[in-house]
């Protein structure tokens, strides 16, 4: 017979090395004690039966490869993916593009938040931004100094549910919780002490609630967002550019690169899907291909 789930349902908030912080259905939170690698992450949902915690099955579950080749979870049962990017510190060439297919591929809406719009020269990274929205990416663009744009990401925020923001170190994530969310008070830092120290400022992911609803995710800077289980032949499928172009490939298992007969680049060429979103396509593909054969000589 199955036993019954004991204990009171709990949202993980925080996770402090060898503690927990959870929040109950009420709005208490508290701390649980449990192992240093206890697998757990922020957003997870678990019983709490005093010093005892079960996990709950995630509905959705955003991974990526860290730059030292790890498998990190960044947060489960989250509904939307929030990258970050800002003129100062730009992200690493195909970090946005990586984090928005991850996204796709765990079924989490990505969208994109150019922040620092009040710095002049954030003008000109806008239009590369702006072209992934022929991909249906919602970008904005907002400032956590001046409050610019706020309304209107706190408005779509309220819309996705439990949002998780991403993004390089010093773009401003834990600027714009701050913000959003007046009592979080988040440690943010100058870029030149960040960049000096080679160091994050924010070290734990936490998870808070929106007033006019939704709830969000900050989390520490990363500078590699590496795919983890996005085989090559599925990735066509997280461009929705390519997905509208409605001819077939003569190949059925075309992965659009030099196949003789290809819609897709039938579609780049006369301009139907945009030149850059092949190339990011093209430059994820050769990434996944050498994941997949690193893991085939594993084995
Ligand atoms: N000019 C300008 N500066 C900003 C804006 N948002 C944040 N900053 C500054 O950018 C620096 C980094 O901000 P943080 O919020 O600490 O960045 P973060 O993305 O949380 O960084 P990590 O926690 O290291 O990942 C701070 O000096 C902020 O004051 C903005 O909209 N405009
Ligand atoms: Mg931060
Ligand atoms: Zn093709």
């Amino acid at each position: 017979m199955q036993r019954a789930p004991k204990g009171q349902p709990a949202v993980l908030v925080e996770h402090l090395g060898v503690a927990v912080e959870v929040e109950l259905p009420g709005g208490e939170r508290r701390r649980v004690r449990v192992a240093r690698r206890s697998g757990l992450v922020v957003g997870d949902t678990v019983l709490v039966d005093g010093e005892r915690l079960e996990l709950s099955p995630r509905r959705t579950e955003l991974r990526r490869r860290t730059a030292g080749g790890a498998v990190h979870v960044v947060a489960a049962n989250i509904d939307a993916l929030c990258v970050v990017a800002a003129v100062d510190p730009p992200a690493k060439a195909g970090l946005v593009d990586r984090a928005v297919v991850a996204a796709r591929a765990a079924g989490i809406e990505p969208i994109v938040v150019v922040n620092k719009s009040d710095v002049p020269d954030t003008e000109g990274v806008i239009p590369a931004m702006r072209a992934r929205g022929d991909d249906g990416l919602a970008v904005l663009v907002v400032s956590a100094k001046t409050g610019a744009g706020l309304m209107e990401l706190s408005a779509l925020l309220a819309r996705l549910g439990r949002v998780v923001l991403v993004g390089p170190s010093g773009v401003g994530k834990s600027s714009l919780l701050n913000r959003l969310v007046p009592g979080a008070a988040r440690a943010t830092s100058e870029l030149s002490v960040a960049r000096g120290a080679g160091v994050h400022t924010t070290t734990t992911s936490t998870l808070w609630r929106l007033e006019g609803g939704g709830e969000i995710v900050d989390t520490p800077g990363v500078r590699e967002y590496g795919l983890v289980d996005v085989p090559a032949e599925d990735l066509a499928a997280y461009f929705p550019a390519f997905t509208l172009v409605t001819e077939a490939c003569r190949f059925r298992d075309c992965r659009h690169e030099d196949e003789p007969a290809c819609a897709v680049r039938r579609a780049v060429a006369d301009g139907r899907i945009p030149e850059r979103r092949y190339v990011a396509y093209r430059t994820l593909l050769d990434e996944a291909k050498l994941v997949q054969r690193a893991a085939t000589n594993r084995s």
